[in-house]
């Protein structure tokens, strides 16, 4: 990620800085909107990494949905190897919300295990399917838990087209008396087969994005580089309302000393090698 930063700097610097590379007076606003066009591009992709890095932290809400009695809580109790929920062969048997946590290679996830989503005349039960609809909405992930060894109903159908914009993953539970006969993760929650699922688990959350970073924790970073995406936004309002080049230079040296700002401690001499082998600045 710092190299990423290091890398708008530099463009920043070649071309308003250095007027020698190219010269500064005959920048015009149709060269500088693609170039803003594209460090705001950059400065938002590296947001992005910054929010997915602070979300890894505070832990991925996972809300495991399903009808009643595929087995929910026997998934809960499995992932976190404790008999936290209570288990029965009684559909609507969790009411209320449990909840736990795991750690899957660096990644926490916050689950919750809820009551079984079905139409309910127990006042009770209905409250607790509230409590899992409302739940639904804030989760980051879903895990949709079906019983395997039955065809999927209108019901299971509904909660399909209910987590259709989440990150989800579909689970056939109850594989000791069934056949995995349809494409998902197929366990044995109750027999503490979930090998798949954890397979499933390190797989999506498993990709360079979230290896260390120093940048991806610091309050006063992650503020100022809102503050050179403003810069950038700024300046490109000014070319749309045809400014002169010089005043939107000034919103763009604005940004680039947010990101230089950011930098901090790493040392000038870092930032020419990077000028000098990607430009051939001064060579
Ligand atoms: N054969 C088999 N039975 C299972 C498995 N997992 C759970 N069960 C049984 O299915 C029944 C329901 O399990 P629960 O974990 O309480 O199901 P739930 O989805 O939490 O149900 P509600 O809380 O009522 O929504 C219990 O009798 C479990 O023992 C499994 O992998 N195989
Ligand atoms: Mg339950």
């Amino acid at each position: 990620m710092i190299d990423d930063l290091m890398d708008i700097i530099a463009q920043i610097e070649v071309n308003i800085d250095y007027p020698e590379y190219e010269d500064v007076e005959q920048l015009t606003t149709n060269d500088l909107l693609p170039k803003t066009n594209d460090w705001l591009e950059k400065i938002d992709h590296i947001l992005s990494r910054v929010q997915t890095g602070q979300m890894l932290k505070k832990g991925i809400d996972t809300i495991i949905v399903g009808k009643p009695n595929v087995g929910k809580s026997s998934l809960l109790n499995a992932l976190l190897e404790e008999d936290k929920a209570i288990v029965t062969d009684i559909a609507g048997t969790t009411r209320d919300l449990v909840e736990g946590q795991i750690h899957i290679g660096s990644v926490q996830l916050n689950l919750i295990d809820t009551a079984g989503i079905r139409e309910s005349n127990d006042k009770i039960e209905q409250i607790g399917i509230e409590k899992s609809q409302e739940k639904l909405k804030d989760a980051k992930l879903v895990l949709l838990v079906f019983d395997g060894s039955k065809e999927l109903d209108e019901e299971d159908k509904q909660l399909l087209e209910l987590t259709k914009d989440k990150m989800r993953l579909i689970i056939y539970n109850k594989l000791d008396k069934a056949e995995a006969n349809k494409d998902g993760i197929w366990i044995s929650a109750s027999n503490k087969e979930i090998q798949p699922l954890i397979d499933a688990l390190e797989n999506l959350y498993q990709n360079d994005l979230l290896k260390e970073d120093p940048l991806l924790s610091n309050e006063r970073q992650i503020g100022l580089l809102n503050l050179a995406k403003e810069d950038m936004l700024r300046a490109k309002e000014a070319m749309n309302r045809m400014v002169e080049p010089d005043l939107i230079e000034i919103d763009i040296q604005a940004a680039h000393d947010h990101l230089k700002e950011i930098l901090g401690e790493v040392h000038r001499e870092d930032l020419l090698d990077t000028l000098f082998s990607k430009f051939c600045l001064g060579k």
